[in-house]
C-alpha cells in the first residue's frame, strides 16, 4: 500500500428509502478506516454518496407523489442527518444528479469507452430486476424470483448500447489472479474467477448492455452524442468514484492525486459490478483499477438480509438515539467480523454495552479518575521506569498469555500497539479493537494486583506508580481508540491531559467525569 495517500469510497447508496444498518456498518467501516489513516498520517480522501438515477429511483418517487428529484432531495437530506450523527468523516458527498460534479466524468467515461471502440449498439430481450437495477438470467432466479429481492423480474426487450465486456476477460482475470486487484476476503476472489465462463469457455465474460431506451427510464444522464438513450444506472454510479475527484472536469487535481483508491469497501450483494465490470470500464478508459475491494457481508434482521425492499430494516437512530453514537460505533467494530454475516439483536446489542462499555472501559475509566482526584488531587506524576510489573497471569486475555514480570509500558510498546496496527493495516477493524480490550483487561488486572486503594494507606508512592501505569494506559487507549470512537477518545483525552515534567517524566491530570461515559442500562 502506497503509505503516502489513503483513498477510500463507500457504494453510493440508493437514494429510494432511508439508510438502515447495513448502509450504517458499511460507512462506520470505512470511516474508521479513514480516521486511521489520516491518524499515521497518510493524506486521505474519503467519499460517499448516493445513487439517484434508474427505474428504482423513479418508481418509488411516483409511490410518493413526487417527481423524481424532489424525492431524492429529501432522502439525501436525511442519509446526511445520520452520517452527521454517526460522525461520518467524509470528505464529499457525491450525488449522481448533480450535473456540474458527476455527469462531466460520467460522460466522459463513456466517450473513452467509445473512443477504445468498446461500445456497439444491440437489442437486448431477456429479463431485468428492477431492485438489482440489472439483467438476470433464469439461472439466477430462484421459484422465478429474484433471490435477493424476492420480486419477479421484468422482460425486457429495448435497442440498447453495449460495453465490449468479452474484450477485456483477459486482462480481468489477470488482475485478479495476480492480486493486482486485491479482493479482501481472499476467498471471493474465487467466487469472482468462477463467473469466467464455464467448462470449455475457460475465459469468457459477456458483452453487457450499459444504456436504456430514454422511454424506459425517464431519469438519468444521456449518453454523449444519442440523446434517446441514458447511461446504465450502474455504469453511471460506478464513475461516481473517479468523478468526485474531478475527472472530467477542468481541475481535475483531486483524481490525479488520489486516483487508484486504495480500496473501495462494499457489501457482497454488489462484488460482481464492482470486481468485473468496473475494473473493465477502467481498463477500456486507460485507467487503472482500484487497488483493493474490501467487502463485507450481510446485516441479517430474523435470518434474512436487512433491506428495504424486505422490509427487514432495523434503524440506526434508535440505537443511537438509546445508547448514544460511541455504543453503535463500538458494536460494529467489534462486535461483528466484517467478512461474515451476522445478525443484529437489541438484546445482544445491551448484553454487550454493559459489560464491555459501561463495566469495561468505563468502569475502568471512572474508578482510575476516582482514585487520582482521592489521592493525588487530580496530579499523577511518573515515568515509565518506574512502573511496577504486571503480577498474575492474565488468563482472561489469552491473546496476550503470560503477562507476569512485563510492566504496562512495555506490554503497550510491544504487544498492544503492534498489534493494533496491524489489524488496522489489513482493515481487520474488529482485531485492531479487541487489542484495545486486551489492554483494558490488563490494566483491570494490574489493578486487583496491587490494590492501590490499599497501597496508598502502606506506601503512598508506590501507589502513584501504579496509578501513573494506569493512567499511561488509558492515555494510549484513547489514542488508539480514536478512529473507532473519536467522540470517547476525545472525553477520555479531555479526563487525562499529560504534561511534560521536568525530570524527563510526565504529569497526568486527571478530572473526574461529571456523569459515567456510558451509563449502564437495566
Ligand atoms: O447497491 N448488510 O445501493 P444500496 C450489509 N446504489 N450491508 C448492507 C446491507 C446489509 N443488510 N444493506 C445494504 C447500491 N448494505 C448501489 C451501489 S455503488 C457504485 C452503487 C450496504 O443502497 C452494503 O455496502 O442497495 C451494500 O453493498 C450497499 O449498502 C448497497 O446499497
Amino acid at each position: 500500500m502506497d503509505d503516502k495517500k489513503f483513498y477510500i469510497t463507500t457504494p453510493i447508496f440508493y437514494a429510494n428509502a432511508e439508510l438502515h444498518l447495513g448502509h450504517t456498518y458499511t460507512l462506520v467501516l470505512s470511516d474508521v478506516l479513514a480516521r486511521y489513516h489520516r491518524s499515521i498520517g497518510d493524506a486521505t480522501f474519503f467519499l460517499t454518496g448516493s445513487d439517484e438515477h434508474g427505474d428504482k429511483i423513479v418508481r418509488a418517487a411516483q409511490k410518493e407523489g413526487v417527481g423524481p428529484q424532489a424525492f431524492v432531495n429529501k432522502n439525501v437530506e436525511s442519509s446526511k442527518k445520520l452520517m452527521e450523527k454517526l460522525e461520518i468523516s467524509h470528505d464529499f458527498f457525491i450525488r449522481t444528479s448533480d450535473k456540474e460534479a458527476h455527469w462531466p466524468g460520467a460522460q466522459k467515461l463513456w466517450r473513452e469507452l467509445e473512443a477504445a471502440g468498446d461500445i456497439y449498439k444491440g437489442t437486448y430481450q431477456g429479463l431485468y430486476c428492477v431492485g438489482c437495477e440489472a439483467f438476470i438470467t433464469e439461472k439466477e432466479l430462484v421459484d422465478g424470483k429474484c433471490p435477493q429481492h424476492d420480486t419477479a423480474p421484468e422482460q425486457i426487450k429495448e435497442e440498447n448500447y453495449f460495453f465490449r465486456l468479452s474484450k477485456y476477460a483477459d486482462e480481468m482475470k489477470r488482475l485478479l489472479e495476480s492480486g493486482e486487484l486485491k479482493i479482501t476476503p481472499r476467498t471471493r476472489t474465487n467466487e469472482m474467477l468462477a463467473l469466467f465462463g464455464g467448462e470449455g469457455h475457460e475465459n469468457t465474460l459477456s458483452d453487457i448492455s450499459i444504456s436504456r431506451p430514454e422511454g424506459a427510464i425517464p431519469w438519468g444522464i444521456p449518453v454523449p452524442n444519442d440523446h434517446t438513450q441514458l447511461m446504465y444506472v450502474w455504469c453511471d454510479a460506478l464513475s461516481n468514484y473517479i468523478s468526485a475527484l474531478g475527472y472530467g472536469r477542468e481541475d481535475d487535481i483531486l483524481f490525479k492525486t488520489f486516483w487508484p483508491a486504495e480500496v473501495q469497501v462494499l457489501g457482497k450483494d454488489i462484488l460482481r459490478f464492482h470486481a468485473l465490470l468496473w475494473p473493465a470500464l477502467l481498463l477500456s478508459a486507460k485507467l487503472p483499477p482500484p487497488k483493493e475491494l474490501l467487502v463485507h457481508g450481510f446485516v441479517n434482521s430474523g435470518g434474512k438480509k436487512m433491506s428495504k425492499s424486505l422490509g427487514n430494516v432495523l434503524d440506526p437512530h434508535e440505537f443511537l438515539d438509546e445508547y448514544g453514537v460511541d455504543a453503535l460505533r463500538y458494536y460494529l467494530t467489534r462486535e461483528v467480523s466484517p467478512t461474515e454475516d451476522w445478525d443484529l439483536t437489541r438484546e445482544k446489542f445491551k448484553e454487550v454495552y454493559n459489560a464491555n462499555l459501561a463495566n469495561g472501559l468505563g468502569n475502568l475509566v471512572s474508578r482510575t479518575l476516582k482514585m487520582s482526584e482521592q489521592y493525588f488531587a487530580g496530579r499523577v506524576t511518573g515515568d515509565m521506569a518506574s512502573v511496577p510489573p504486571v503480577h498474575t497471569r492474565i488468563t482472561e486475555a489469552a491473546v496476550l498469555g503470560d503477562l507476569a514480570g512485563l510492566t504496562i509500558p512495555y506490554i503497550i510498546t510491544n504487544e498492544i500497539l503492534p498489534r493494533y496496527h496491524a489489524h488496522m493495516r489489513a482493515h481487520e477493524i474488529h482485531k485492531a479493537a479487541d487489542a484495545i480490550w486486551d489492554l483494558i483487561g490488563s490494566l483491570d488486572q494490574f489493578i486487583a494486583d496491587y490494590e492501590p486503594f490499599k497501597l496508598v494507606k502502606t506506601d503512598k508512592d508506590a501507589a502513584e506508580r501504579v496509578l501513573w501505569g494506569v493512567l499511561y494506559g488509558l492515555h494510549e487507549i484513547a489514542g488508539m481508540l480514536t478512529p473507532m470512537m473519536p467522540n470517547a477518545a476525545a472525553k477520555i483525552n479531555l479526563l487525562v491531559s499529560v504534561s511534560p515534567e521536568e525530570a524527563g517524566g510526565l504529569v497526568f491530570v486527571t478530572k473526574v467525569p461529571e456523569s459515567p461515559l456510558f451509563m449502564r442500562k437495566e
